[in-house]
């Protein structure tokens, strides 16, 4: 079975993979996911024409769409029968809607699907993948939009899940799923609906800001415990502070720890977390090197989003998911009807492991998210005017498992001593624990938190802006060197473009997504570029 997909940046040979994941997603998988797209486009469309009759949506089912699209992000769900599932649900959902619509009522294909057996859905999902768009620029822009899309749901899932809605996201969201089927938008058409995705990904962040910070506090300066203790541990990754705090609410008091694992290190900077005594620290560093620390961590691990690997046999039975997360074989743990999800068993298993192995010692200091930057700013802006600070460098994004990626530390270390880096994501963790000192009381990386904290860096950008009294935001002394890996910094990329942010660098490598003529249209517009080598690049930002 043949299979096509390049969403993320580790795509076989820079282009696509064809005939398996590197991510590790079979062509099963794969094919499903396009399915479970195809059918949400179905079931957009019904919501859309619905609402176009005056009817009303249910919230439920804009959250349901919004976790579709969540599902097919990289590193979410490797779960064969949970997506076909998914796929049935939705086409079930769609059924039913449109019963209330007239039978006149004109419908895209993909809003009547009839499912048969697993192998049949899987035939007509080759006729609906990405692929299927001939055209290579409007495939490209349809893509980009996707990916936006896909990480722009992963923000509103988070912001949902803490009660905080924007319908017009959701509508926003619903109709452009709809506008990607329409064969009259050309490549004028797409590329303005691709930076007015960037414009709700603006919004979207902006209201999980909101969610996060009214509900755990404003994140604040912090040091995080690299080291292990003694009694045994959980380790919980992924992006979702809700599961976090559920986990750290039953496990205080039961003799196990709880530790975080790459996206969800930034937990430790929210003051709400602080309270429990079992929350103990960060243990090892991004996504990709899970293999060896979730061996070594001998503990259960819970993963709560993407990024999730395929794991070893050596430890699936003491990896748990829950959210979007699904791995074949692994337990996976549900919400109940009010949204409580009962953690009991990762405990109950955790009381019969081993303490983890300590990886290193140490600490992380973070937590410079907008409001603690913003109580900086005095002595931020004094030291920019003394000359002591000539520059930021944001180095938000991803970290992934190419090699090539040494680049990001080889760049931290080799700025000039009088550069800030600013980040967000797990790209921090190429430099964050190197020791690469402070200007004055300001830390030379400034960690805001996750990749759904990337707005601080927008926050801080437009403060600077303001305090210098600058005209446009492409006057202040800051660099842009993005890392990116998956379809979360592809929403967090439009949403720059849409405020405007010129000369981004983009690396280890553009989208294999972009055709010629679209990153042609993207660096004319918005001088956006790829990386070089350190030395070049350092020259060519004005830094050596
Ligand atoms: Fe390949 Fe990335 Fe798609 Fe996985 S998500 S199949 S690695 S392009
Ligand atoms: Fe990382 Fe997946 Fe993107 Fe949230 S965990 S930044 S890669």
């Amino acid at each position: 079975m043949n299979m096509f997909c390049y969403q993320c940046q580790e795509t076989a040979q820079g282009k696509g993979c064809t005939v398996r994941g590197v991510c590790g997603k079979s062509p099963e998988v794969a094919a499903m996911q396009d399915l479970l797209l195809y059918a949400t486009k179905g079931l957009a469309a019904i919501v859309c024409a619905l609402r176009e009759k005056g009817k009303s949506v249910e919230q439920s089912t804009s959250f349901f769409i919004t976790i579709n699209l969540f599902t097919t992000i990289t590193n979410a769900n490797f779960d064969l029968p949970r997506l076909e599932m998914r796929v049935r649900e939705t086409v079930d959902l769609a059924a039913r809607l449109r019963k209330d619509l007239p039978a006149d009522c004109v419908l895209p294909a993909c809003a009547s699907l009839t499912l048969g057996s697993r192998e049949e859905m899987l035939s007509l999902a080759e006729s609906c993948g990405v692929l299927a768009t001939k055209d290579e620029d409007i495939r490209s822009l349809r893509e980009l939009i996707t990916y936006g899309l896909k990480g722009l749901c992963a923000y509103l899932k988070h912001a949902n899940v803490l009660g905080y809605d924007d319908e017009s996201i959701d509508i926003f969201v619903q109709k452009t799923l709809l506008a990607l089927l329409d064969d009259g938008l050309g490549v004028a058409e797409l590329t303005a609906l691709a930076l007015e995705t960037g414009k709700y990904g603006v919004t979207v962040m902006a209201l999980l800001d909101r969610a996060n910070t009214e509900t755990y506090g404003q994140p604040e300066i912090s040091t995080v415990e690299l080291g292990v203790r003694k009694n045994p541990g959980i380790l919980i990754s992924g992006h979702d502070l809700k599961d976090l705090e559920m986990l750290l609410e039953q496990a205080e008091g039961s003799g196990v720890d709880v530790y975080t694992h790459s996206e969800m290190l930034p937990a430790h900077y929210y003051p709400a977390f602080k309270k429990y005594r079992c929350f103990a620290g960060n243990y090892g560093n991004a996504w990709w090197r899970q293999k060896e620390e979730f061996a070594a961590f001998q503990g259960p691990i819970l993963m709560t989003t993407n990024c999730v690997v395929p794991p070893l046999e050596s430890y699936k039975g003491r990896l748990f998911t829950t959210g979007p997360v699904f791995v074949e074989g692994c337990t996976h743990i549900d919400a109940d009807q009010t949204g409580h999800k009962d953690f009991s068993r990762i405990i109950a298993l955790a009381k019969s492991c081993q303490p983890p192995q300590e990886l290193e010692q140490g600490q992380i200091v973070g937590g410079f998210a907008h409001e603690q930057v913003f109580a900086l700013a005095d002595t931020v802006v004094s030291a920019i005017k003394s000359g002591a600070i000539k520059r930021f460098v944001v180095m938000a994004g991803c970290d992934g498992r190419q090699k090539s990626r040494s680049y990001y530390a080889d760049f931290a270390k080799k700025l000039p001593a009088d550069t800030v880096i600013l980040t967000a994501g797990c790209a921090k963790y190429k430099y964050i624990k190197l020791p690469l000192g402070k200007i004055g009381d300001v830390p030379r990386v400034l960690d805001a938190g996750q990749c759904n904290d990337s707005y601080s860096l927008v926050r801080i950008a437009l403060k600077l802006q303001e305090v210098f009294g600058l005209a446009s935001v492409n006057d202040l002394p800051i660099v842009y060197n993005i890392s990116w890996y998956e379809q979360k910094a592809v929403i967090v990329l439009l949403a720059l473009l849409h405020l405007g942010v010129q000369n981004i660098h983009l690396g280890p490598t553009l989208p294999a997504f972009l055709s010629a003529n679209v990153a042609d249209v993207l660096v004319k517009k918005f001088g956006i570029a790829g990386i070089t080598d350190v030395d070049n690049d350092l020259r060519l930002f004005g830094l050596q």
